[in-house]
């Protein structure tokens, strides 16, 4: 039980208050939480929180990473990963075949695979259900977790037809969730800079939404820590708040920490650990909504999520096993992690690991 006192000399006694009866923050709170000096007592209550929610239970999920193709037209400029053609040096595009034996090449079989890729120029709506219809066939038990809504916005475009129904063929061939990933920052003077050619705000808003509507579950991310300000992160948090009110379909928030290498984006100041823990933690506190939080481990390092699992994070992600956006860019992490190494680092934390599937169901282990 975070300490009264602590509280009140920091003048955050209603905050305090307002989480302990489970009460809904405000901006004006989260503002507060973020210039609190005392960057340990937002810790603390968004420790609490999560403790709340899922007592010591640091939960994992036994998934593989694919990426199909690195060649993109929105050019984003934080973005290390993206080749605007197959010409270009590093540049690749994987058949339905290359995807079936990468998959293939890991140890065990997938819970859940994670396909995204670059917005291709050519690549239609007839590979990507063929793709999910293959993944489907081999893996039947694996969640299929597939495509950003930056993606299926590219997809509707290519095929002409809307969001909604390309979602529906899709679902109609396996896909059972989307991924988070594209969200960035929704304020249009930051996408402006960022990411102006790809989905803005609204529409990436609009496809979770619909895909909630057809019953599909959604994870959603916020990419911080570059040009954006405190009340942008805030805005952010508060839109899919909003959104989630709505539908009830997020299952998970991803935050995650810009990493700078091979970007064009210049960043005046980087992020500090500290502000990497601190957004985390007011996250959690700001998104009563969304069951969990997750610290991606391939971004923030492997100790700074098992930190992160303290100051409001409950879910450290995966097996993952190959992994390129993050590389790309820096990320010093390794590839993957076995399922024993997760077990050994979450204990490690005094915290209980628990191996789960995309949904957040628990899983007996398989070995
Ligand atoms: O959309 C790109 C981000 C995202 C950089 O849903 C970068 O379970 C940091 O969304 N530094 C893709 N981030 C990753 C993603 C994700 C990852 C793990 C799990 C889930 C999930 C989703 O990575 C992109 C973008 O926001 N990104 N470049 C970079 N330099
Ligand atoms: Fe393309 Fe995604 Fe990179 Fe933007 S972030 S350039 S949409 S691959």
């Amino acid at each position: 039980m975070p300490d009264c006192k602590r509280f009140q000399n920091l003048g955050l006694a209603t905050i305090r208050d307002k989480v302990m009866a489970g009460e809904r923050l405000s901006r004006e709170d989260g503002e507060m939480l973020f210039a609190c000096p005392d960057p340990l007592a937002v810790g603390k209550l968004a420790h609490h929180v999560r403790t709340r929610m899922h007592g010591d239970t640091a939960f994992y999920v036994a998934n593989r990473h694919v990426n199909h193709t690195n060649v993109c037209v929105n050019g984003c400029t934080f973005c290390a990963y993206q080749r605007e053609t197959e010409g270009q040096q590093g540049a690749f595009r994987l058949s339905i075949q290359d995807v079936l034996d990468k998959l293939d090449a890991a140890p065990s079989a997938p819970r859940e695979i994670h396909v995204v890729g670059g917005c291709h120029p050519t690549l239609s709506l007839t590979y990507f259900e063929s793709l999910l219809a293959a993944l489907q066939a081999r893996w039947p038990e694996a969640v299929l977790k597939c495509f950003t809504a930056v993606e299926i916005a590219h997809f509707a475009k290519l095929e002409g037809i809307s969001t909604r129904e390309t979602l529906a063929r899709l679902k109609g061939v396996g896909l059972n969730m989307l991924p988070g990933g594209g969200a960035e920052i929704f304020a249009p003077e930051i996408r402006e800079q960022i990411c102006p050619r790809k989905s803005d705000a609204e529409e990436w808003l609009r496809i979770h939404g619909e895909a909630h509507d057809l019953g599909i579950k959604t994870n959603c991310t916020m990419l911080f820590g570059h040009i954006e300000s405190i009340a942008h992160r805030l805005d952010h948090l508060d839109q899919l708040r909003q959104l989630q009110d709505r539908t009830g379909g997020f299952v998970c928030f991803i935050p995650l920490p810009f990493l700078t290498e091979n970007s064009k984006l210049h960043v005046p100041q980087p992020l500090t650990g500290l502000d990497e823990l601190r957004t985390i933690a007011v996250s959690r506190l700001m998104l009563d909504n969304i069951p969990h939080i997750k610290a991606y481990w391939v971004m923030l390092t492997v100790k700074q999520a098992q930190t992160a699992l303290f100051w409001g994070a409950d879910d450290f992600d995966g097996t993952v096993v190959e992994e390129k956006i993050g590389h790309e860019a820096g990320a010093t992490s390794q590839q993957g992690l076995t399922r024993s190494e997760l077990n050994a680092m979450l204990r490690g934390c005094g915290l209980s690991p628990l191996e789960r599937d995309s949904f957040f169901n628990p899983v007996a282990p398989r070995d």
